[in-house]
């Protein structure tokens, strides 16, 4: 089981945003050993650490290997992300040095223990079997595929859950009541018809075509349309 940690110094935009940022700057191979890399951007003096096995270089570029661990940090050497016991996830003989943030969605496919940080959070699983804290401050929490657990902890969070035919979203702690900042907000698969019942002391959502969200501790009539909101325009 991976642990992943989102730290508190990254940038609005997301972890992803800012790797898709890297991507686009020139880097270069700062350490390098067997089973340690260190890629550095020469803009902005990013740095991505990967920990695994059989890496392999020519000439400056990166030419294989396989990840278990990534740490990231920015520019003034703040960690912002970290992945420890990734699903292993092997580098493509051509895959650029600029790709190599990308193997954070294989190192996240299997069943991961994830955790934001007190500040707000873009926070997600990458499918599996997953548990995701995001910790205090309004964080957005996106889970798929899979069966995810997932806690907003304090602040107004906003839960985008797109679980497939045969995946599951639970969510511990959905407040459904106070409007504005004071609640909680869901965002479903775009467009797609559902039916919600309780079903103990919780709210279920069957989504059709496949995909269940159960809202714990949440009943009628404090659940309805006023609980949805749109996902953020740049979120994806
Ligand atoms: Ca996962
Ligand atoms: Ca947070």
């Amino acid at each position: 089981m991976a642990r992943v940690k989102f730290n508190p110094a990254i940038p609005d935009a997301g972890i992803l945003a800012f790797i898709g940022e890297f991507s686009t700057e020139t880097v270069f191979i700062d350490e390098f050993s067997k089973k340690h890399v260190t890629v550095t951007s020469a803009d902005s003096g990013a740095e991505i650490v990967v920990t695994g096995k059989n890496f392999t270089r020519k000439q400056g570029d990166l030419t294989g290997g396989t990840v278990t661990d990534m740490i990231i940090k920015d520019g003034n050497g703040a960690i912002l992300f970290t992945i420890e016991n990734g699903t292993p996830s092997k580098l493509a003989k051509d895959t650029p040095l600029e790709g190599l943030g990308y193997a954070i969605i294989e190192l996240m496919q299997g069943n991961d223990k994830i955790s934001g940080s007190f500040e707000s959070d873009i926070v997600f699983g990458f499918g599996g079997k997953d548990r995701i804290i995001a910790g205090q401050s309004d964080d957005i929490l996106i889970f798929s595929e899979g069966l995810g657990t997932l806690t907003g902890g304090l602040g107004s969070d906003h839960f985008i859950l797109l679980p497939n035919k045969g995946s599951k979203s639970i969510v511990t702690d959905f407040d459904a009541i106070g409007g504005g900042a004071e609640q909680d907000y869901v965002f479903l698969r775009d467009g797609a018809p559902y039916e919600a019942f309780e079903r103990g002391n919780d709210l279920w959502i069957k989504i059709d075509g496949g995909g269940t969200v159960i809202l714990k501790g949440v009943e009628f009539p404090d659940f309805g349309q006023e609980d949805f909101r749109d996902p953020p325009p740049d979120l994806f």
